[in-house]
């Protein structure tokens, strides 16, 4: 048994989200750094418009929760939960574009090339992607310059080749985008299109508390874990979830005829691995005993989600 309840662990996250939202408005705000030369307000506008007002933010949550499970100041955490906001934002953007998944509604808004135009939402995904290495490599987030570069090394290989960007051509080459429709491993595409930012937000608190190797193992067995689950509980939700709690249509999965964790394991299989994946995630955290309970706590959030 996790040792956080929901409503404490609800507050918890409504208070990093609130941080997160806060820091977030002043580094993506019109003022211009040293090395910029000016930042035109409708870019600004735009990559404001798709990472302040909504979202869990969960993945800053993440970065806190494991942070603190090492006492790492929670400013630092918040800088680097915020660089991943960052780019899972972008993330969101480009996937929303007519090329992608063609996509209306975002977080209960018309998506940002709808709001504004396509030219303009490639370009606040291109400066957000961008703007995201430049807040996690800040001094502000650790005084050792090694430890920085291991954090940004970490978020490059999460989001890029070999992570999210990886993750999301072989989902397009699944629904037959590029020819026939490719063979699809759910497992090893979700771990790459979604689990890699989620599991950098659990790495991400051992690099800055300079964790031991066996710590370091035991948050990515569990951000692993997290993020398998977070994709099993996207995918129910696409077959039961409500629109308007989603904040766009259900039904996308099946519309493409795509092969999800669902299709595979069907309803039944799906929610037993998730309470599997729990177990094994409570599993990896015993190391750190009572100072992981909220990382728990988010695991069984991200399992039991509605939106
Ligand atoms: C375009 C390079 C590129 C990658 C896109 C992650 C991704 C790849 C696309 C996201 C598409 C999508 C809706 C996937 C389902 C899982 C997911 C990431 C949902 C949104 O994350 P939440 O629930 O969203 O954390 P909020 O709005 O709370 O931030």
């Amino acid at each position: 048994m996790t040792g956080t309840a929901p409503s404490d662990f609800a507050k918890l996250l409504d208070k990093t989200a609130d941080d997160t939202e806060m820091l977030l408005s002043k580094l993506l705000s019109d003022t211009v750094l040293p090395d910029e030369i000016t930042r035109p307000k409708r870019l600004v506008d735009a990559m404001r418009y798709s990472s302040l007002g909504g979202g869990k933010r969960l993945r800053p949550f993440l970065v806190v929760a494991s942070s603190d499970v090492f006492g790492v100041p929670r400013e630092a955490a918040l800088l680097a939960g915020a660089a991943l906001e960052c780019i899972h934002c972008y993330s969101l953007i480009h996937d929303d574009l007519p090329a992608m998944d063609n996509s209306d509604l975002r977080r209960g808004r018309p998506t940002l090339h709808k709001a504004y135009d396509d030219a303009t939402a490639i370009l606040a995904g291109d400066a957000l992607l961008t703007i995201a290495f430049d807040i996690i490599t800040r001094d502000e987030i650790h005084r050792d310059a090694g430890v920085r570069l291991a954090l940004t090394r970490a978020l490059a290989r999460a989001s890029g080749v070999g992570g999210m960007a990886g993750g999301q051509i072989l989902d397009l080459a699944g629904e037959g985008r590029f020819g026939d429709r490719e063979p699809v491993d759910v497992a090893r595409l979700q771990q790459m299109k979604t689990g890699a930012l989620l599991r950098f937000g659990c790495i991400a608190g051992g690099l800055l508390g300079q964790a031991s190797p066996g710590e370091y193992q035991a948050l990515d067995d569990f951000g692993k874990a997290l993020g398998e689950a977070f994709q099993i509980a996207d995918d129910l939700l696409d077959v039961e979830g409500d629109a308007a709690a989603l904040g766009k249509p259900a039904g996308a999965d099946a519309a493409l005829g795509k092969t999800t964790f669902v299709t595979q394991l069907g309803i039944d299989g799906a929610k037993q691995r998730v309470r599997d994946l729990l177990a094994r995630g409570d599993a990896a955290l015993s190391i750190f005993g009572a100072k992981a309970d909220v990382l728990r706590a988010a695991a069984r959030f991200v399992a039991e989600r509605k939106n």
